[in-house]
């Protein structure tokens, strides 16, 4: 289930998966929720990855990444997506800072930064790390973003591997968190 500002009103609204696909439940503010089933694949992630206050879509399907524009009125339009290797996983956060928020899409064992134009479209992926951090975890990689550290820069976890990002947003990976049972998913 993904939280966020979907519809042109001031409630939250949310998403659920359905099927291979998706649902919307837009908030009326009073606690009720009007439903209707998304054209789009299952939702894995939302942020605001374009220049207005609704919050944009991005979804994974196979060897894809696309990025859904929020049209308002519970309609969403794929503007723009990359492919990669499939499986691919993603997280979304504002990385370089600007107030748009951008994708990070970890695939074939390389991690990859999509920055968003605001305008809908990505710019071409730019690698950040390659090399599974451990092969033992090639089979389930997820990937997660937030300011771990306060310094004002998004920092990342692949898996069971903390980046930090530095002022010039450049990756150190600075502590390997040990699991007792195989891959670990991240919210
Ligand atoms: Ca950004
Ligand atoms: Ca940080």
């Amino acid at each position: 289930m993904i939280v966020g500002q979907f519809g042109g009103g001031a409630a939250a609204d949310w998403i659920a998966g359905e099927g291979t696909g998706s649902r919307l439940f837009t908030g009326a503010g009073d606690g009720t929720f009007t439903s209707a089933l998304l054209a789009t694949p299952a939702i894995v992630a939302a942020g605001r990855l374009t220049a207005d206050e609704l919050d944009d879509l991005v979804a994974t399907f196979g060897d894809t990444v696309a990025l859904y524009r929020n049209l308002d009125g519970g309609d969403f339009e794929r503007s723009s997506y990359q492919v990669f290797t499939a499986p691919v996983f993603t997280a979304v956060a504002d990385l370089t800072p600007n107030g748009l928020d951008d994708i990070v899409a970890w695939s074939s064992g390389q991690l990859f930064f999509l920055e968003s134009t605001g305008d809908g479209d990505l710019a071409p992926a730019v690698e950040l790390v390659s090399g599974a951090p451990d092969p033992q975890f090639t089979d389930g990689m997820h990937v997660a973003a937030g300011d771990l550290d306060g310094n004002g820069r998004i920092d990342l976890v692949v898996d069971h591997v903390v980046y930090l990002r530095s002022p010039a947003g450049l990756l150190t990976a600075v502590a390997t968190v040990a699991f007792d049972h195989g891959p670990c998913s991240w919210r």
